[in-house]
């Protein structure tokens, strides 16, 4: 659940994106952080990890403004994607309000996408949360790819979302296509379920 601080009435969100290594999460960060440079209160700090890296940043977006009177903030995470770094992961991922999973579209990245999706699922069942529940969005990214082979965007859906049924974007964190359509609408479904957890 948010950090809700009722003096300030702020709510404190928090976003991950998560995926297998070096499918695009630093560079969907990055281009976020390159293009809302007004909207973000802090410095991107980056964590190293053997090479990795583990980026954070307050995000204070526009469109969200007022949830019951509470303003609504919203920290971006990413993790570390290879195998090794889970307990990493499993840190960065506790206490997630929201997840965006970066999918990699090479064709040679197939295998890796199930099993970092299967591993997200895990990670999240060990915080006793539901990836059918957590507020979730998929992205395909590396779109804009021509010299390698990339899988078809039906095959990427029928692998990876024919269960979970969340919306997914077609993008290029590279280019910076569809970047903040993911963006937004992590935050829409995030925001909602804060809401409802509001309510109860
Ligand atoms: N062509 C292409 N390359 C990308 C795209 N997104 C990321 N990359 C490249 O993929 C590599 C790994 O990206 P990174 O963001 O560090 O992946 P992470 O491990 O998921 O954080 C880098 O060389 C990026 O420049 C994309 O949309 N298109
Ligand atoms: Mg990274």
């Amino acid at each position: 659940m948010a950090f809700i601080n009722h003096k300030t009435k702020e709510i404190q969100a928090k976003i991950v994106y998560y995926g297998p290594g070096m499918g695009g999460k630093t560079t969907n960060l990055e281009y976020i952080h390159r293009n809302f440079r007004h909207r973000i209160d802090s410095e991107m700090v980056n964590i190293r990890t053997h090479g990795d890296r583990t980026i954070f940043f307050d995000f204070l977006p526009l469109e969200v403004g007022k949830v019951k009177g509470f303003n609504i903030r919203v920290q971006l995470y990413t993790v570390p994607g290879q195998v090794m770094y889970d307990a990493t992961r499993r840190l960065v991922l506790k206490g997630a309000d929201g997840v965006v999973f970066v999918a990699d579209s090479m064709e040679s990245r197939r295998e890796k996408n199930l099993i970092s999706l299967k591993n997200l699922q895990e990670n999240l069942t060990s915080y006793k949360k539901s990836i059918f529940k957590v507020p979730l969005v998929l992205q395909y990214n590396k779109r804009d790819l021509k010299d390698v082979p990339i899988l078809p965007v039906q095959i990427m859906e029928k692998e990876l979302n024919s269960r979970l049924k969340v919306p997914s974007f077609e993008a290029s964190a590279l280019a910076g296509l569809n970047v903040v359509a993911t963006l937004k609408a992590i935050i829409s479904k995030t925001v909602s379920s804060l809401g409802d957890a509001l309510k109860s």
